[in-house]
């Protein structure tokens, strides 16, 4: 038996050719800015492969085509689905089965190319999907878009599923009688049909990962990687624990994975931990769980392990803030941690509250950026803008209260409806979106309401950007001019013309009494300053070469807050109303 996996391209392929102003992009050998992928590792095949082969014989191949896109010199396709069929018709390996793996709304289209692409080449083998998006799209897909090249499409998990299809008499038989499958005919003949997950309770079952299913090296060129994160090291992705029991509005995870927190026991994650060393070279492990922080025993206990190990660990999803009390955060730092992503979402109570239905007070994220701000524990604070339901007056009301959380940089999203989750729901019922969005383009605002439209979510989310991350810079505010330098820097190597990036560095240089440095910054802040994109921001705050002389003047003080902010207040209310 022959099963190969296939994870599209994780965003749309027009954001893929043309990268937009806030993407990490990147120019091929063909001259050409593209948007670069993000290549984590799949643990959802991963993790499959490993379970079918604990019981049978069977030949596991992946193709990521996030890996294969960043890595190829040049794109000469003008479609996805042509440069998919293209790859595949090349392999030298003929699948039986063939899984395509999809997580990511902004996929959906790729992912019916991954699956059109299989059955042209290969029309007599099965062809299914799994993941995210088709755990929540399958009705659109067989109902409303017809599609008869996906054989079955998986709901939730699929390590039992599919290995139930694979040890089945007959595979098709057994997807138009199992309850984890959709079928095109079960949707079209049984309108009653409810789909039903099958969960693995003990998450030990599933044996460890099937890590070499990939390509460790090519997954780690990543152009997507903080530059804070050293490029030399060797990254394994590991999620202990499955299932999530809070609401939050915009989250599509129980849909897939259930409500209910299942777990790998201690002694397992510590195995794992040990091999990924040992065996694979791990220098760093990035844990992936929803809810990592759900029992602070375990967490102290792993990050024991994880200390003990001399492992980098990085923690990409939020950990739960309340969880974070003074002493987790000094054994987070005692295990090397040294950056933290905190999910503040919003800095109003009432949008955490009742439009995102998040368990959280905004004193809570204050207190976690300054213990970590203390500790010495960089964090990125996550923000979420534009929900149904938020108004006018809670974005500033939000916009204001943030400027207390003390963390080192901001990361502000428009609010996606992503799909299944109860905010696209709702954002349907109402009208807020055409009754046919799968998702959107997480970079993108796509929701209009009674009270805004996308334009200014858009626009509020950039003014977010630049006064909470350059105006009221927090490690500028605390002086702490290197640590400033590093996010601003960081913002030139995606954005080289960032003005304000241009004009906090050249203040942070004049701080540190680094003339040559200032002079630089100062003439890219000129320089960029004048086009048309920045004139008006840079207006607005007060940023001109004459502010940054006094400030060099006055030198090495704390920067003073611009006493300007009017301004943005007064070109938002022209255009958008009050
Ligand atoms: C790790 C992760 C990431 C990683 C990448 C993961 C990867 N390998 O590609 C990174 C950090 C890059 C990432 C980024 C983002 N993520 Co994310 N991420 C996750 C997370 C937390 C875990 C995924 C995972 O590894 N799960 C563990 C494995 C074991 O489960 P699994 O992948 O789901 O696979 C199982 C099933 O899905 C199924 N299955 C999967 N494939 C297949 C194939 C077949 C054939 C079958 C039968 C079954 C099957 O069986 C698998 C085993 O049980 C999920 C939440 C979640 N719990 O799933 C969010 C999630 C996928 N992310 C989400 C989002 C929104 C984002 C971001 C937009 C966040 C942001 N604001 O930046 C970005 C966008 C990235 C992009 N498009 O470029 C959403 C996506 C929802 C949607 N409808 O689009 C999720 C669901 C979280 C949420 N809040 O709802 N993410
Ligand atoms: S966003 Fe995080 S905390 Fe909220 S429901 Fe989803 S996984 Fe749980």
């Amino acid at each position: 038996m022959k099963l190969l996996f296939l994870v599209p391209m994780h965003i749309t392929f027009e954001s893929f050719l043309n990268p937009g102003d806030n993407t990490r992009a990147y120019v091929k050998d063909d001259g050409k800015s593209y948007n670069s992928l993000a290549t984590d590792l799949p643990l959802g095949p991963l993790s499959i492969s490993s379970y079918l082969k604990k019981f049978i014989d069977i030949d596991v191949r992946l193709i990521d085509f996030n890996v294969e896109l960043n890595l190829s010199k040049e794109f000469k396709y003008n479609n996805f689905f042509d440069y998919c069929s293209d790859f595949l018709e090349k392999l030298d390996f003929k699948p039986d089965v063939i899984g395509v793996s999809s997580l990511f709304s902004p996929s959906f289209d790729n992912f019916m190319d991954c699956g059109r692409a299989a059955k042209n080449i290969w029309p007599k083998s099965i062809v299914i999907g799994g993941g995210n998006i088709p755990t929540n799209d399958s009705k659109y897909i067989y109902e409303i878009l017809d599609c008869k090249y996906y054989d079955a499409l998986c709901y939730g998990e699929g390590e039992k599923p599919l290995l139930e299809a694979l040890t089945a008499p007959n595979m098709r038989e057994y997807f138009e009688g199992s309850p984890s499958w959709f079928t095109y005919a079960k949707l079209h003949e049984n309108p009653f049909f409810t789909a039903q997950h099958n969960f693995i309770e003990d998450l030990d079952e599933i044996p460890f990962f099937d890590y070499d299913l990939c390509d460790i090296e090519r997954h780690g060129i990543n152009p997507a990687t903080p530059s804070f994160e050293k490029d030399d090291q060797r990254g394994f992705h590991i999620m202990t624990s499955r299932g999530c029991p809070f609401l939050c509005t915009f989250c599509a995870s129980h849909r897939t994975h259930g409500r209910k927190m299942r777990f790998h026991g201690l002694k397992r994650v510590k195995e794992d931990l040990k091999k990924l060393k040992e065996k694979y070279g791990a220098t760093k492990v990035i844990f992936q769980d929803d809810h990592l922080m759900s029992d602070k025993d375990r967490v102290y206990n792993i990050l024991e392990a994880v200390g003990e190990l001399k492992l980098g660990s990085i923690y990409q999803n939020g950990l739960t803030l309340y969880a974070l009390d003074r002493p987790m955060l000094q054994a987070f730092y005692d295990a090397g941690v040294r950056h933290l992503v905190l999910p503040v979402e919003s800095g109003s109570e009432k949008v955490l509250k009742e439009q995102m239905r998040k368990p959280l007070k905004t004193h809570i994220s204050e207190r976690v950026a300054k213990d970590c701000r203390e500790l010495g524990i960089y964090t990125n604070a996550n923000i979420i803008i534009g929900m149904p339901g938020e108004t006018k007056a809670d974005i500033e009301e939000g916009r204001m209260n943030l400027r207390r959380v003390k963390a080192n940089w901001f990361n502000i999203a428009c609010a996606s409806p992503l799909v299944g989750s109860e905010m696209h729901e709702l954002a349907q019922k109402k009208g807020y979106i055409p009754i046919h969005t799968m998702g959107s383009d997480f970079h993108h605002a796509v929701i209009k309401t009674e009270d805004w439209g996308p334009e200014y979510v858009q626009e509020m989310e950039y003014i977010l950007n630049l006064e909470l991350n350059f105006v009221f810079n927090n490690d500028i505010e605390c002086g702490e001019y290197e640590l400033a330098l590093r996010g601003l820097n960081n913002v030139l190597r995606v954005r080289n013309d960032h003005a304000f990036a241009y004009y906090y560095a050249a203040r942070c240089y004049a701080a540190l009494k680094d003339l040559e440095k200032f002079s630089d910054f100062e003439a890219n802040f000129i320089k960029y300053s004048k086009t048309s994109f920045w004139k008006r921001y840079c207006e607005d705050y007060g940023l001109n070469k004459a502010s940054l002389s006094k400030f060099l003047e006055d030198n090495c003080q704390s920067p003073k807050k611009p006493s300007i902010y009017t301004k943005p207040d007064a070109r938002l209310a022209a255009k958008f109303g009050p």
